[in-house]
């Protein structure tokens, strides 16, 4: 039990990336029914609803209290008269209809159980809801046509559905780490995504592969999965060549969450077991690597931090309250019409005018 806090007395500010949200907080209660209502309006194509429930939930995830009652939510931003509504059912009643028929409906269920194989967004899952299916089995049974990632997806769904915990992560980073330094001396390796934010959990690892020598990173990856390829530890990969042009990329583009790094999504094969153990076996692990150049190193780190909603939200204080275009790959001030550079996470918050939050108070 915390001493007591006046909430009324706690400022909470408008953007996500302006304020510290832990990953341990005191409303889940209260979040989890409106990221479901979030990602029910995802499901159906309605992303400004979906970002709402999600902005609404994660103002939640950063008050230092637990809420009581509909006065303890009177100075908070980001709190649309639906979202209000769902919170006073659940401090009223304990929870809400209209959260409960959402999980409980057919199509909320069949669409995170497709939406949940990997190399299926929601629009493949929608067109097979449509058409009668809701599972990975459905899909099996059916014969229903799929890319070599889905295949890879439908194989491995029990695996890839198992939370991927610190302790592996930390085995597959000794396994990268060695890869990258058999092809490449002098490569940093950086653990990024929920990992780096302090999750004891996450749905796959994420890394961020740079060289202190610019152009040194060009081409890295194919040598990175070829090595990999050899010692039997991949499932799959996919390998996308860098495709960045600042001439083209930069202030012109629409603000983006996907970048044009070179990158790897993969399955990597992690043995299990300890090996004194008679059966050793393995599981399957979804792996994203990505390269950087080194002068984009910082963006790229920041942008593959996440929150995915802390990044949102950056690009949108950047974009309204700035008039400044960040990606994963530079920052564009239009003023003064130039590029910003930064070596270090710091610098790119102090170009934008915000206090530095750190990784692990990025989780909104
Ligand atoms: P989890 O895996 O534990 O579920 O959580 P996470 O690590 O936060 O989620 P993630 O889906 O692995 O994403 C990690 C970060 O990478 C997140 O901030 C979003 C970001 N990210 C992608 N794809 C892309 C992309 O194409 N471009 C950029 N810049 N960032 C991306 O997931
Ligand atoms: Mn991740
Ligand atoms: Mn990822």
């Amino acid at each position: 039990p915390k001493p007591n806090i006046d909430p009324t007395a706690v400022l909470i500010k408008a953007y996500a990336c302006q304020r510290r949200t832990p990953l341990k907080h005191h409303n889940s209660f209260l979040t989890d029914a409106l990221e479901i209502l979030s990602q029910n309006a995802e499901y159906n194509d309605n992303e400004g609803r979906s970002v709402a429930f999600r902005r609404a939930a994660s103002v939640l995830k950063a008050l230092p209290y637990r809420v009581k009652n509909m006065e303890d939510l009177k100075s908070l931003p980001c709190l649309g008269d639906h979202s209000q509504r769902v919170i006073k059912e659940i401090l009223e009643d304990g929870s809400s209809r209209e959260v409960e028929s959402t999980r409980q409906s057919d199509k909320f269920q069949a669409m995170k159980a497709l939406t949940g194989i990997f190399g299926v967004g929601v629009r493949t899952a929608d067109r097979w809801f449509r058409e009668g299916l809701r599972s990975p089995d459905d899909l099996f049974r059916t014969g229903q046509q799929l890319n070599r990632a889905q295949q890879a997806g439908v194989q491995y769904y029990d695996d890839l559905q198992k939370p991927v915990t610190k302790a592996e992560a930390d085995v597959i980073s000794d396994i990268v780490e060695k890869a990258v330094r058999a092809v490449l001396p002098g490569a940093e390796i950086r653990l990024m995504g929920g990992f780096r934010r302090g999750k004891e959990v996450g749905h796959d690892v994420d890394f961020l592969i740079t060289h202190p020598e610019e152009g040194k990173e060009e081409g890295l990856m194919p040598k990175i999965t070829n090595w990999l390829e050899e010692q039997g530890l991949l499932l799959y990969q996919k390998t996308t060549r860098n495709s960045y042009l600042e001439k083209m990329d930069g202030p012109a583009r629409a603000p983006n969450n996907m970048d044009r790094f070179e990158r790897c999504f993969s399955i990597f094969k992690l043995q299990t077991g300890s090996e004194r153990a008679s059966v050793s076996g393995w599981r399957a692990v979804r792996v994203d690597l990505v390269v950087s150049p080194y002068s984009q190193f910082a963006f790229a780190t920041l942008g593959w931090t996440g929150s995915k909603l802390f990044e949102r939200e950056l690009r949108r204080w950047a974009g309204q309250e700035k008039h400044m275009s960040l990606s994963s790959h530079a920052l564009f001030d239009s003023k003064q019409n130039l590029y910003l550079r930064a070596k270090t996470e710091e610098e790119i918050f102090a170009y934008l005018g915000l206090e530095f939050i750190p990784p692990s108070e990025r989780n909104a």
